[in-house]
């Protein structure tokens, strides 16, 4: 089906919708969810754990994010400010906005936001690598993600038990690449691109 661009258009059914069918006619598009109808087919959201050695579980039903409303985009994003990522879900029907808190056991973290000299300002575009416990941890500050959303240009890692990131390299969009030494983690610090000082955010 398609929608009108006139948003008060009335659009008659061709012919009676045959219930025994499952059909149903809305006669104005635009206002299709105040029959409390969904185009969707009620699929469930579904929500991964990454767990180290044995892949994914899914832990939809644990986190009750197994909405079945239309998902259309979802956001990573420390709204509560202790470092840990929640997740923020813009859906049609079933609730138009959800906000996960994350309430997973408390674990290290460290955000960096990224000041370009060289490159543009927000540093988009730019390649993270953390090197922590023997593990490398690449993440990309590249914010526009999903359909029809935009996460933060913060570059958020998730540490685990350690404190500590033994080195941090940044290969900046203009090609620079910068190396931190021993960065402290549970922080947020701004890197401006060519200084090897990070300021502390909080
Ligand atoms: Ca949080």
């Amino acid at each position: 089906m398609s929608q009108p661009w006139n948003r008060a258009a009335i659009v008659p059914a061709p012919r009676a919708p045959d219930e025994q069918l499952g059909e149903w006619w809305v006669d104005n598009p635009w206002r299709i969810t105040d029959g409390g109808y969904n185009l969707s087919a009620y699929e469930r959201n579904r929500t991964y754990l990454n767990v180290p050695g044995e892949g994914f579980h899914d832990i939809s039903r644990l986190t009750a994010a197994d909405s079945t409303g239309d998902g259309r985009a979802v956001v990573a994003a420390d709204l509560t400010g202790d470092g840990m990522q929640d997740l923020l879900v813009r859906q049609v029907g079933g609730g138009p906005l959800l906000l996960f808190e994350n309430r997973f056991p408390k674990a290290g973290w460290l955000v960096v936001s990224l000041r370009g000299t060289e490159s543009n300002t927000h540093g988009i575009g730019a390649r993270l690598t953390a090197e922590v416990d023997g593990r490398r941890i690449v993440r990309e500050c590249y914010p526009h993600n999903g359909y029809k959303c935009q996460g933060q240009v913060d570059v958020h890692f998730g540490l685990g038990t350690a404190d500590k990131l033994e080195r941090l390299t940044i290969r900046w969009p203009s090609g620079r690449e910068q190396v931190l030494s021993d960065v402290q983690a549970n922080r947020h610090i701004i890197v401006t691109e060519g200084d090897s000082e990070p300021r502390t955010r909080r």
